[in-house]
């Protein structure tokens, strides 16, 4: 179980799936199933494995899977991601999966946890010890993971350049420190949470793989300010979400100049006529949003495929910080528990 990033070699490893990784190139498919944050991570991956691998993915959410009757095959890789390695419906979805006959695979990041021990392979994320119930560093540490996955499966089926994988793998090695110059804006973030910390409602808006870290974030307003949140993909607000806008509701976008900026604005355009309050998670300098948006939070610019490791940072302090300012207890939030064990 060891998972390495190897710079300048422009080679990843990850030991602890190197003796069944042969089954994953040959897998037909890959099933990532989680619950909560977790799952999360899985609706990332989704889209990396699929844009770099072109192998077809399912998510799904371990609770659902295990008392269906999925069609499982034999050559499907099934990856199981915990934080805890004990969340009883993930287990119950692993064991289901093994019985099936399937490639069990797990990500989490209690070292001999039940699912490490029952998966057949996998990679610890060595996140450290998690204080607080609601997931944040473990987030960043299986997104992590679940790219360099994608790379590396990437790689071996010939379906990424040589020259994209290497632009790829150094970027990575650099959102540590571009996270930092996120963390700098603390401050300017602790701000905005004193305007919204009396929000009812708030709605989180993202497109492409920052869709499922729109999901995040509001997951995250829910857990420890116990505001009520929905994520949605941009795209959809126009199906339902919009009939919700007005001057009392704060709507969060993560808005990077990614191949989605045009219509994200458009998006932003849409909630400002019907007066919604805007926090804009922008790309570093883009003043573009400037006059639109009511709040302004910058990220470094990165690949598209890693701006998932930034973008959550500013959402996941946001909600900290509201929930700190409405009195909450961030690390033991009423009614969850750090492993759901039944
Ligand atoms: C899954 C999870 C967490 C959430 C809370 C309850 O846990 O939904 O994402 O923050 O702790 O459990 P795990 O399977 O990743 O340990």
């Amino acid at each position: 179980f060891k998972g390495r990033l190897n710079p300048g070699y422009s080679e990843i490893v990850l030991g602890g799936l190197q003796n069944v990784f042969p089954r994953i190139v040959d897998a037909r498919r890959i099933i990532i199933i989680g619950c909560g944050t977790s799952w999360h991570a899985a609706l990332i991956a989704e889209y990396l494995l699929e844009e770099y691998a072109r192998i077809p993915v399912e998510v799904e959410y371990a609770s659902e899977f295990r008392y269906r009757k999925p069609v499982i095959y034999k050559d499907d890789v099934v990856i199981l991601i915990s934080q805890s390695g004990e969340t009883a419906d993930t287990l119950a979805a692993l064991r289901l999966a093994k019985n099936e006959g399937a490639l069990v695979l797990g990500i989490c990041n209690v070292v001999g946890s039940s699912l490490a021990r029952e998966t057949e392979a996998g990679v610890y994320t060595h996140a450290g010890v998690e204080i607080g119930v609601a997931s944040t560093k473990a987030f960043t540490a299986q997104m992590t993971v679940l790219t360099l996955f994608a790379l590396k499966l990437a790689k071996e089926k010939s379906t990424i350049s040589a020259k994209e994988f290497d632009v790829l793998v150094k970027e990575l090695a650099e959102i540590p420190e571009k996270g930092r110059v996120i963390l700098q804006q603390n401050h300017r973030i602790q701000e905005i949470a004193a305007k919204y910390k009396d929000a009812v409602n708030a709605l989180y808006l993202g497109r492409g793989c920052l869709f499922p870290v729109a999901l995040e974030g509001a997951l995250k307003l829910k857990e420890i300010s116990y505001i009520h949140a929905e994520g949605y993909a941009a795209g959809e607000m126009k199906h339902g979400p919009i009939a919700l806008v007005d001057d009392n509701l704060p709507v969060v976008v993560v808005a990077p100049q990614d191949a989605f900026y045009e219509k994200i604005v458009s998006n932003i355009q849409e909630i400002k006529a019907r007066k919604g309050n805007v926090i804009a998670i922008i790309s570093e300098g883009d003043s573009g949003l400037g006059e639109l948006a009511d709040d302004l939070i910058e990220i470094p610019g990165s690949q598209p495929a890693l701006a998932p490791l930034l973008a959550v940072l500013p959402l996941q302090l946001l909600a900290y910080h509201i929930a700190v300012l409405r009195g909450c207890n961030v690390d033991q939030p009423r009614n969850l528990a750090k492993s759901v064990t039944v």
